[in-house]
């Protein structure tokens, strides 16, 4: 079973992640990046899809040319939770 973040987490998960917003009106966390070209936000995206096959955690995203939008949060938790904190460290970490 997995749980929303409590709320001091969920400030701590804001706090470590500068680069994540929260959603307006849902529990949820969205970054936005910018690559170089379309083939460097395709090779970004193809390595957060390994991750997210990989942990059975999906973001939902948004890709047009060299931009990636992306929202994650928790569906079967109901919000943000220790799954989307690891999956935004496993991004800032890969993010150039
Ligand atoms: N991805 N973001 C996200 N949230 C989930 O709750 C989730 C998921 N991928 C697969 C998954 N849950 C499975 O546990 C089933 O609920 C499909």
């Amino acid at each position: 079973m997995v749980h929303k973040l409590t709320a001091e987490a969920r400030q701590q998960f804001f706090a470590d992640h500068p680069a994540w917003k929260e959603a307006e009106g849902k529990d949820a966390a969205e970054t936005t990046l910018t690559f170089a070209d379309f083939n460097e936000a395709w090779g970004f995206m193809s390595r957060v899809a390994v991750y997210a096959d990989k942990h059975d955690h999906h973001p939902e995203w948004f890709n047009v040319y060299n931009r990636v939008e992306i929202t994650l949060t928790t569906h079967d938790a109901g919000g943000l939770s220790e799954r989307d904190e690891k999956m935004a460290a496993f991004i800032d970490r890969i993010r150039g």
